[in-house]
């Protein structure tokens, strides 16, 4: 929902109305990477504060510094805050815009990956070990080689490869690498490089992670989803189109790719048949919430499927200042998800 149709809502009657409620109150939390790490549940947000710069179309004010982990014994269960898990401080190449991380375990350690601008103005994603998945993590001295804008999630197939899906257009810079290289001029306009309506929309990206799961194992490739038509979605059909946040999770065999469109506020799916896709679209996941920005994460506990979100109803939607929420998810026989409402009609 953006942020200029807010003026007339009754908070009061919306909080009635929604579907869940803030897992916590007392920091603004949004970005939701959910993983279920020794039989618990850790959710990796971005912790939103407001750094009092004005809002823009590149997301300046989202001006996030740190990280904390959260973790709960069950999804219905009290949610902990497990206190600063990285600063961007700590991180020798960031300087600003700690955007929504995930987190990875291998072999007993656990990794944090996340985007950050670095001094130069533009995004790259780094990566932070621990031996706890709370933290505190140590981060790596450089950002991932050959990585750039924004949203890594990173997913673990059965077969024990990592894969990380990552991207975002306007603010998340994905457009300005269109070329291959960084394009630094028209630094203003979050528009300036995107194809036109009737070309191809632009993909997230893919990479599959090296065996330390520190830097990438090959050059990032496009994920394509396609229409019904099996043609790949256009720039124009915003709708549909991939924005940002994305995520990867398997149902009965199948690759289940979701993503936020941005401007138009939905969270949507499309399903395919290996890693890399293609992904054929399947439908929307989430309604728009309160607050410009939608983002998730899915993920199963105890037979049960959940939906991680955020909005920003705590805030009285003020866009930068959010909240993660968790919904039970559904599929339909067909193993399509049914659509989720935030807030009861
Ligand atoms: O939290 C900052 C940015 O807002 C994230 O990186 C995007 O996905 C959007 O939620």
């Amino acid at each position: 929902m953006p942020e200029e149709s807010i003026d007339h809502i009754d908070f009061n009657e919306l909080n009635q109305r929604a579907t869940s409620q803030p897992l916590v109150k007392h920091i603004y939390t949004a970005d939701p990477s959910a993983h279920v790490f020794n039989g618990k549940i850790y959710i990796y947000p971005s912790h939103d504060i407001d750094a009092g710069d004005a809002f823009d179309d590149l997301g300046s004010h989202f001006a996030m510094e740190d990280y904390h982990v959260l973790s709960m014994d069950t999804p219905l269960g009290e949610t902990v805050d497990n206190g600063l898990a990285l600063h961007v401080n700590e991180v020798p190449w960031a300087e600003k815009q700690m955007w929504a991380p995930d987190a990875a375990e291998k072999d007993g350690k656990y990794y944090l990956y996340f985007p950050a601008k670095g001094y130069d103005g533009i995004f790259r994603i780094g990566v932070a070990v621990s031996d706890n998945p709370a933290g505190p993590f140590v981060p790596q001295p450089e950002a991932i080689k050959e990585s750039f804008s924004i949203d890594p999630a990173v997913f673990k197939d059965d077969d024990r490869n990592y894969y990380m899906y990552f991207g975002g257009i306007w603010g998340g810079q994905l457009q300005r690498w269109r070329s291959g290289t960084f394009k630094s001029e028209q630094a203003e306009s979050p528009v300036a490089f995107l194809p036109g309506d009737n070309e191809p929309a632009l993909c997230a990206k893919i990479a599959r992670l090296t065996d330390d799961l520190l830097e990438f194992a090959e050059p990032p490739k496009d994920v394509v989803i396609l229409d019904e038509q099996g043609q790949p979605l256009l720039n124009g059909d915003k709708d549909r189109r991939f924005f940002e946040a994305s995520w990867m999770h398997k149902y009965n065999g199948k690759y289940y790719f979701s993503y936020s469109t941005g401007d138009t506020h939905f969270i949507c799916y499309a399903i395919g048949d290996n890693p890399y896709g293609p992904f054929t679209y399947a439908g929307k996941i989430l309604e728009p919430v309160v607050g410009w920005t939608s983002h998730h994460s899915i993920c199963a506990f105890d037979g049960k499927w959940y939906l991680f979100y955020h909005d920003s109803s705590l805030s009285k939607g003020v866009t930068h200042l959010r909240s993660v929420k968790v919904v039970e998810l559904e599929y339909d026989e067909n193993g399509r998800i049914k659509t989720i409402e935030p807030y009861r009609k």
